[in-house]
């Protein structure tokens, strides 16, 4: 007998591509989890992802309940779940969420740029049920944010491609080398991963001079105003203070300067063409584009933590401290038995100071 090496609790210590041979029970635990998030039942949500993880690392497709015996993080009702569909090829717990009402209309409103759980809760217990109704609704009060989700609510939804991806990294670097000759720019989030398609582009960008970053976004932001390409901005000033130890939350966002954008795109930009709707004959589409400008010393810990997967990140932050007592966040690790920083300059040095083996981008789709 072969002895095959037991799958880790961590997602970080599991190489994970884009291929998932598990896709049907991952979807529906997946529903699971979302369910129990906009009911803000934290655990079973967690658990659910989790499992749904461990399933998108193998190497082969679950087809026996016995299979998964030696797997971490299945539980009973994980496993109930996994039972129900080898079986049935459904489960009835996750066609019931499907048909929900209150599960179909949170999804529709969440779905909506600048929309989360609570808005599209509060605008549920208020009896709206569609996009109309909403826009309908004098006592409902759309923000800037939610103003443009629903104006550019077709793009936006719409996937942007690899080809996409890459005429924005185009735009941008050509904007950033303009501005600064020192520049900095590094494609971050599921496109590094490897992804054929993401709901939107993620980009670090810094200069390689320490502090010269700081006005690096808002020239960009200028310069793709002047270009009128700009079509949406929420900048957000840095906010790092490098004394600070590393966040215990994960959810909490980073202190580094950043901007969530919508950019016009030019179909004559994209080799490939546009990603859009059949029979739309316009020559351009909305994307979302992220960018995040941490200062160069910390470039390492911005890309590994702007790279996900979320579950990916969420497992390196909990292997670090429960079984290395460290902190780690996207701007630092801290040793809490040693009291001190612990610095790095490329990836491979974080992984190396967890005592990790280094696991690529593209084996990071947790
Ligand atoms: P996303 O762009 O939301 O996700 P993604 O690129 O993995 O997938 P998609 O194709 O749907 O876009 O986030 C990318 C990573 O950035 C994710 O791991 C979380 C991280 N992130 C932060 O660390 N801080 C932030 O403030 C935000 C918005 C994201
Ligand atoms: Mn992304
Ligand atoms: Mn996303
Ligand atoms: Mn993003």
């Amino acid at each position: 007998p072969t002895a095959v090496a037991p799958v880790s609790q961590y997602a970080c210590q599991r190489r994970t591509t884009t291929e998932n041979n598990n896709k049907i029970i991952t979807d529906a635990f997946e529903v699971l989890a979302e369910s129990y998030e906009f009911n803000e039942i934290e655990g079973p949500c967690l658990a659910f992802r989790r499992a749904a993880s461990v399933l998108k690392s193998l190497p082969w497709a679950v087809c026996s309940l016995e299979a998964t015996l030696d797997l971490p993080c299945l539980g009973e009702h994980t496993k109930a779940v996994i039972d129900e569909i080898l079986q049935c090829g459904r489960a009835f717990e996750v066609e019931k969420i499907l048909s929900d009402e209150r599960y179909q209309t949170l999804k529709l409103f969440t779905s909506v740029f600048g929309v989360g759980p609570k808005t599209a809760e509060k605008w549920y217990r208020r009896g709206l049920r569609s996009f109309s109704d909403v826009l309908a609704d004098h006592s409902v009060q759309l923000n800037r944010m939610q103003q443009t989700g629903f104006l550019h609510y077709g793009d936006i939804s719409r996937a942007v491609s690899k080809a996409e991806a890459r005429a924005l990294r185009n735009i941008i670097d050509e904007a950033v080398h303009a501005i600064a000759p020192d520049a900095v720019l590094a494609l971050t989030g599921g496109f590094r991963r490897g992804k054929e398609f993401g709901h939107d582009v993620d980009f670090i960008v810094t200069t390689t001079e320490l502090g010269k970053e700081e006005s690096l976004l808002p020239r960009i932001i200028r310069r793709l105003t002047k270009q009128g390409i700009l079509l949406y901005c929420d900048y957000q000033a840095s906010t790092f203070d490098m004394s600070k130890l590393p966040s215990y939350r994960f959810e909490a966002m980073d202190h580094f300067a950043k901007c969530f954008l919508i950019l016009r795109l030019e179909g004559s930009q994209v080799e490939e063409g546009l990603h859009i709707a059949e029979g739309d004959s316009r020559g351009w589409r909305a994307v979302r584009v992220d960018l995040v400008s941490p200062p160069m010393d910390r470039y390492a810990f911005a890309l590994l933590g702007w790279s996900g997967s979320r579950q990916f990140e969420r497992d390196l932050r909990r292997f670090a401290r429960v079984e290395r007592h460290m902190l780690l966040d996207n701007h630092a690790l801290y040793d809490k038995t040693k009291k001190e920083f612990l610095a790095a300059t490329t990836e491979k040095d974080i992984f190396a100071h967890l005592g990790l083996e280094y696991i690529e981008p593209w084996q990071r789709n947790a």
